[in-house]
């Protein structure tokens, strides 16, 4: 049993809707699949980095490049995902790149060896609690009407995008229509700076969950100070990039909870090792989305299926996302979302709609 050849899969999805965050609109996802296939066994790995460099440095064509010329040669037939973690740590960054095969990896072994990626990593759970994550909307009135149609649907908790300008009375207006006791946090995409420490600081009044990402990714020691101004808990998403970075801002007091982001981190190894160390110092967590397809998403649900996991994530289902998703969709059902409990990242795409979907396939053959 042994990996033959990978193939790099690129496609193309529309989002049911526009998404809009501080930092730009998504409308559709520029996909990259990575196919590890072997004599009897595959596995699929997705890539989650947006087609610019807009949240992170890292963006789709640039993860591509990466990909193939620097990582897919250092796999070989027999490399286990721990393997490829450890030749990859000699390609510094390009975390995103690192997570799609990886996964495609161990979802090719963990298939082989007949387990789910949810019992790999050490999931307590059948079912994830799911949040919503809402764009930031064009009026307040469409905003409640957004946030009311996910509170039907049943999500149990809602978090709003947010930036300067539009963000405190949203948040009131948020709260005076659905109440006290919704679950609400809000997400700054890196929007501000620490000079709007008590702008911010009117948050405090909405008992949100957290404040995500306020400041920018590399102002750690700015997140530490604003910790100081601000009562609401602040929690790291993009500055959040390895597990080293993570000790030390929890050292530092940079936040005091963490959003893990796989494909962010450079995986589910590196995933499974934050939440360790966030569980041994008290720092909950909860898992983000990249607007993943159901590969992505089928991964992400055995990571929060994790102890740790004390939050709901962005686990939401496919249906917010996406008309048709490239597998099997992942349902709501009563505020939760299923965790696959097959073998691997318990889902494939299914063929027809990935290349009804796919505008390009590159196979590299694996050989030592
Ligand atoms: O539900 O998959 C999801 C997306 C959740 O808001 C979400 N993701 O900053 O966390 C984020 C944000 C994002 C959106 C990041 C688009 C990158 C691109």
């Amino acid at each position: 049993m042994t990996i033959q050849h990978i193939e790099i899969r690129r496609a193309h999805i529309n989002l049911v809707s526009p998404f809009r965050t501080s930092f730009g609109v998504e409308v559709d996802r520029d996909l990259l699949y990575v196919h590890v296939v072997g004599s009897d066994e595959e596995g699929w790995g997705e890539c989650v980095a947006m087609a610019a460099p807009l949240y992170s440095s890292e963006y789709v064509d640039g993860c591509d490049e990466v990909i193939t010329r620097y990582l897919l040669p250092m796999i070989t037939p027999t490399m286990t995902a721990q393997e490829f973690v450890l030749a990859a740590s000699s390609i510094r960054g390009n975390f995103m790149a690192k997570a799609a095969v990886e996964t495609a990896l161990l979802d090719y072994r963990l298939r082989r060896d007949k387990i789910s990626l949810a019992t790999f990593l050490g999931a307590t759970q059948t079912r994830v609690a799911s949040g919503v994550s809402v764009g930031i909307q064009s009026t307040t009135e469409e905003l409640l009407e957004t946030v009311s149609g996910y509170l039907a649907q049943g999500y149990v908790r809602i978090k709003l995008k947010i930036e300067p300008g539009l963000d405190i009375e949203r948040v009131r207006a948020v709260r005076e229509a659905f109440g006290d006791d919704m679950l609400l946090q809000v997400d700054a995409n890196s929007a501000y700076t620490i000079d709007d420490a008590s702008h911010l600081a009117k948050l405090d009044e909405f008992n949100l969950l957290l404040i995500e990402q306020p400041l920018p990714e590399e102002d750690l020691i700015g997140h530490v100070e604003l910790s100081k101004k601000v009562g609401t808990p602040i929690c790291l998403d993009e500055s959040i990039t390895t597990f080293d970075v993570a000790r030390g801002a929890i050292d530092i007091g940079a936040c005091s909870i963490i959003n893990i982001k796989p494909g962010r981190v450079g995986g589910y190894l590196e995933s499974k090792k934050i939440h360790d160390l966030c569980v041994s110092r008290g720092v909950p967590v909860w898992c983000g989305g990249m607007l993943e397809t159901g590969i992505g998403r089928a991964a992400n649900l055995a990571l929060a299926a994790l102890p740790g996991f004390t939050l709901p994530g962005d686990t939401s289902a496919s249906s917010r996302y996406f008309t048709q998703d490239v597998t099997e969709p992942f349902v709501l059902r009563d505020g939760y979302i299923d965790v696959p409990n097959t073998v691997g990242i318990g889902v494939r795409p299914i063929a027809d709609v990935l290349d009804a979907m796919s505008s390009k396939s590159t196979k590299f053959v694996v050989s030592r």
